[in-house]
């Protein structure tokens, strides 16, 4: 590259048609001000150095990449591997500082891992593969002016899960029920419209920068359910799905792709698609042979399979290790891996039939043939056993599987937590189950699992829309999984600092600390809020069927989909003990098989998951049900309605289009809220005829 880099003006970021969310052009300010040195070559140090050079041309900086090289940087982000660094400092850190760093001793870096030092007045950043550097530039335009202060900590960074992912749920054809974008509240595809590819680069380079930038570094780009359209992505429209992982390549994002457990059948011509079948078994390895043809970096498959209707194995007598080995067979020669989801179980179950627990099925599934995956195959679970609730227990399943790698799949496309109107920041509750110990105090959390496994997964809640995610509070979700993705120990509250700095603080034109307070105070316990006004104490569902928006208390509880809280005079919930229920905490190792199956001992929070009880039970908060019911819808409500106050007080500060997107939100969210507020008091108090204790309206 010609020396000195004078870098170039973004022509294609396309700033003006839609939000640059964590990454507007100012967040750059620091790091594009100074004299940089770029130490090392590959593809995705080409992005550091157009991510760099571009920062150098609007801030005044100067990048170096070769020779003649500068005298002073003030930034070096260097690959160790590429020999001795032309500064000085960064040189020093370079031959021997590792150990030091951080303690470890090892030194080791990874792949995407990098050093972050301060050395004689130069912020140096080392890593020993193109992504880790990505990864720290990206981190020193986190930090701000705070990356070049001579108090930085010299740390090593390493992702603690490997896999980071992004599964979209869009299809390629309008689906006539589901839409573009299934459970997608944010507009459109980005990958896909009207039965085609979109062929938009500069949008989806945007996009891939913000996943890069907040750590995720796998996408798949269609729905699970794969439709017809859907299944050619795997044969005749493989080029729109290499054109995708042209752009996401530079930013180290591996583009994976959901099939058809059928396409054997629907695509091959074939009578079967039995696993065990030689023909079946041929015409997987040729069409995967194939797609690494076209990209040979693919990330791999992604399957729905005897679940809601799609086409798996049962049909042919075989299992789900049967199903699953037989891709992983295919993709193993090109080091793919198989995403095989453990979302399984009868969405044709009988109300009446009290024995059936749509709960125990991914356990009763899936544990048993623990150890029978291939070394490939990623089985995916859902966090919690039932369908992505505001609360739920965590899954089983991930304490059932020791031998088998497990991905942790949670939902940031809004689905069952207010589909984008309402502001419902998930960092605390995804954080509260990463730290999760399934086997108790001393054994390990499901952050640990993923870890050593396959990873954290996120259901998109990204779209076409200008602000990417619908309600532009709604990108902090985003932001907050790809972070504790790389490191889910983060605090969220923390994340959620992190977010608004980059996010807002650069585009504000009022005062940064009140901006900061205010949405601390709006976002940081909205999920809580959310759980108040909606269904009680762990007992999920109660959304109206279908598009699951908005208050039906009994909308599921006479239909086949398994989601029940029986509610009659006497009391609510559902019995899943082993003593007299349905017997699902007895997939739960001790302590929490005791803990659950205890009425006395089980969380407050789940107490309706687990248990059957009357409404005059007493909690741990020294309530009953009953008033535990009504206070927190009233509360709920008057917390909606303060965030609505607190978001008026930021008009000015913010762009009129930021401003009035939310406010219009917020409105609908009050106005939802108290919806559910008051159909939910009214139902049980109509069931139970138990009085409020402070005489609240309840109709
Ligand atoms: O909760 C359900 C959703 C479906 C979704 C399914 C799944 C993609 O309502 O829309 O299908 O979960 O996770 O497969």
């Amino acid at each position: 590259m010609s020396v000195p880099v004078t870098g170039r003006l973004s022509a294609d970021s396309g700033e003006s048609a839609w939000h640059a969310a964590w990454l507007p052009t100012a967040a750059f300010r620091e790091l594009g001000s100074r004299p940089v040195l770029v130490h090392g070559d590959g593809l995705l140090v080409d992005t550091v150095l157009d991510e760099v050079s571009r920062a150098c041309a609007r801030y005044g900086g100067r990048l170096w990449h070769g020779p003649p090289w500068p005298v002073d940087a003030d930034l070096v982000l260097a690959l160790r591997g590429a020999g001795p660094v032309p500064n000085a400092a960064a040189e020093t850190v370079r031959l021997g500082a590792t150990p030091a760093v951080n303690g470890t001793g090892d030194g080791a870096l990874g792949d995407e891992g990098y050093l972050l030092t301060r050395a004689s007045g130069v912020t140096v950043v080392l890593a020993d593969a193109p992504a880790g550097l990505l990864y720290g530039m990206f981190h020193v335009v986190r930090l701000g002016a705070a990356a070049f202060h001579d108090d930085l900590p010299a740390r090593r960074h390493r992702p603690a899960l490997d896999r980071r992912m992004l599964d979209h749920w869009d299809n390629v054809a309008l689906h006539p029920v589901s839409g573009q974008v299934e459970r997608g509240y944010a507009g459109g595809s980005l990958f896909w419209r009207d039965g085609a590819a979109r062929h938009e680069p500069a949008r989806l380079r945007d996009y891939a920068r913000l996943l890069a930038a907040c750590g995720v570094n796998a996408i798949c780009v269609n729905n699970v359910n794969v439709h017809d359209t859907e299944a050619l992505l795997l044969t005749d429209r493989l080029g729109d799905v290499a054109e995708i992982a042209e752009v996401f390549r530079p930013y180290g994002i591996r583009v994976h792709l959901a099939v058809t457990f059928a396409a054997p059948v629907v695509l091959g011509g074939l009578p079967t698609a039995d696993p065990l079948d030689e023909r079946v078994r041929d015409w997987w390895a040729a069409a995967t042979r194939r797609v690494y043809q076209r990209i040979p970096d693919f990330g791999g498959y992604l399957v729905k399979a005897d679940s809601e209707g799609r086409p798996g194995p049962f049909a042919y007598g075989r299992d789900h290790a049967d199903g699953a080995n037989l891709l992983a067979e295919a993709l193993a020669p090109h080091g793919g891996v198989v995403r095989w989801r453990a979302f399984v179980y009868d969405h044709h179950q009988d109300w009446r039939d009290r024995s059936t627990d749509r709960a125990r099925a991914a356990h009763d599934h899936f544990a048993p043939l623990d150890g029978r995956f291939a070394d490939n195959v990623i089985v995916q679970v859902k966090f919690g056993p039932i369908d992505f609730q505001p609360r739920e227990p965590v899954s089983p399943v991930l304490a059932a599987m020791p031998a088998t790698r497990l991905a942790v799949e949670v939902q940031a496309t809004q689905e069952y937590t207010g589909q984008q109107r309402h502001v419902c920041y998930l960092g605390p509750w995804w954080s509260e189950v990463l730290r999760f110990r399934p086997h108790g105090a001393a054994g390990d959390t499901i952050a640990d699992v993923a870890g050593a496994g396959g990873g954290l997964v996120a259901v998109s809640n990204v779209g076409d829309d200008p602000f990417w995610t619908g309600h532009p509070l709604a990108q902090a979700n985003l932001y907050a999984f790809g972070r504790l993705a790389w490191d889910p120990l983060l605090d969220p509250g923390a994340i959620l600092d992190e977010w608004i700095d980059l996010t807002w603080l650069p585009v504000t034109s009022g005062d940064p600390e009140a901006l900061r307070r205010t949405m601390h105070a709006i976002m940081d316990d909205s999920w809580r809020t959310y759980e108040r006004y909606t269904a009680p104490l762990g007992v999920g569902f109660m959304v109206r069927p279908g598009h699951h928006y908005g208050p039906d208390v009994d909308g599921y509880e006479y239909t086949q989909w398994g989601t029940y809280h029986f509610a009659d005079r006497d009391g609510v919930g559902v019995d899943r003990t082993r003593a007299t229920g349905t017997g699902f905490t007895g997939q739960y190792p001790p302590p929490w098989s005791e803990v659950y199956e205890s009425r006395d001992r089980c969380p407050d929070e789940l107490l309706l998951f687990f248990h059957h009880v009357p409404y005059r039970h007493v909690l741990h908060s020294g309530r009953t049900v009953i008033q535990h019911i009504y206070d927190t819808h009233f509360a709920g409500v008057e917390e909606v309605a303060a965030m609505r106050e607190r978001w008026r007080l930021l008009a000015g500060a913010l762009a009129p289009a930021v401003h009035d997107r939310v406010a219009e939100r917020l409105d609908e969210q009050l106005r939802s809220a108290v919806e559910w507020r008051d159909q939910i008091n009214t139902y049980f108090f109509r069931k139970s005829g138990v009085p409020d204790a402070h005489g609240r309206r309840i109709h």
